[in-house]
């Protein structure tokens, strides 16, 4: 897979409903208007802007989060199956997925709709969190932290159910990069899957490079190539500020360049997906700039 004179397909999934905080709706809007398909032509790639998925409107973010109770679930599975279908569609056209975000419940459907198209996907997940709650160990009930655990085959049966297989990857071609805030059920979860986890405190002693060959390793490795799934949360806040639970400490952007560019070099991305960008809580649409520079390094810019 040539990451030059691609066609992308974009699908922006406005929603918010997996996160605590309103805003993350407006993310695909904010990408877009930091100019992301522009970037994509100038590199040589044809794009097809799908546009946006319909999400309801809910008023009622404020349905309180109680451990085990899991917030719009109805309306985030209904949203998950469309965007399944959306990215098997684009996918099986021959079209590479590029969605933009929305809250990270969203990669459900992508990761649904990727496995649905092949064979073995390999999962970079580049977060500060680890998404890998269930309703027995959420400490929110924001879905948006569940939805690796999700694409692993663990959680509600609404949500695992989307997509042919219940399990769309394997817990050994899956790997966290950023990781700086788990939460006690989630360290059980990644110890006892055996899952890869690179900490921030990996990335500062190892280097960026090096942690990405690693990460590469195992998700490229006896696959059929990988899924990218970044969370904004995962670069520092200082670097990102639109992204409704940043936590200090985190890649830097240069960093992150580094990891897109080595990723695009090793030719072995399926699909992408960008999301968390909060443009609320945002300064000056830094963050939806950050995804922007990233995606074009993702898909092969090159400074020289
Ligand atoms: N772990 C927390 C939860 O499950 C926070 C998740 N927030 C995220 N995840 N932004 O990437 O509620
Ligand atoms: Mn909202
Ligand atoms: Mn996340
Ligand atoms: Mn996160």
């Amino acid at each position: 897979t040539k990451l030059t004179g691609r066609t992308l397909s974009i699908i922006g999934v406005p929603m918010d409903l997996g996160a605590s905080r309103c805003g993350a709706d407006m993310g695909p809007t904010a990408i877009r208007n930091a100019g992301l398909v522009s970037r994509l032509e100038q590199v040589g790639h044809s794009v097809k802007d799908e546009g946006d998925l319909v999400v309801k409107r809910c008023s009622s973010l404020s349905v309180p989060g109680t451990a085990s109770s899991l917030r719009h679930l109805d309306e985030i599975a209904a949203v998950n199956e469309r965007l399944c279908e959306a990215v098997a569609k684009a996918a099986g056209d021959g079209r590479l997925p590029l969605v933009l975000g929305g809250d990270h419940s969203i990669a459900i459907g992508t990761v649904a709709g990727m496995s649905s198209r092949v064979d073995k996907l390999g999962l970079i997940w580049f977060d500060a969190h680890g998404d890998v709650n269930t309703a027995e160990t959420t400490p929110s009930g924001n879905i948006h932290g569940m939805s690796l655990a999700v694409a692993l085959g663990c959680g509600h049966p609404r949500l695992t159910g989307i997509g042919g297989k219940t399990e769309k990857v394997q817990p050994e071609h899956t790997v966290l990069v950023g990781a700086r805030s788990l939460d006690p059920g989630e360290r059980e979860f990644l110890k006892k899957r055996g899952i890869l986890v690179f900490t921030m405190r990996d990335i500062e002693r190892l280097g960026i490079e090096e942690v990405m060959k690693r990460a590469m390793d195992r998700a490229a490795d006896g696959t059929d190539g990988l899924h990218l799934s970044l969370d904004l949360d995962g670069l520092d806040p200082c670097e990102a500020p639109g992204v409704g639970t940043p936590v200090p400490g985190g890649i830097r952007l240069r960093e992150s360049l580094l990891a897109m560019e080595l990723l695009a070099d090793a030719g072995v991305l399926r699909s992408a997906e960008f999301v968390e960008v909060n443009p609320l809580l945002d300064r000056q649409n830094r963050t939806a700039l950050a995804a922007v520079e990233l995606i074009g390094a993702l898909f092969g810019e090159k400074i020289l």
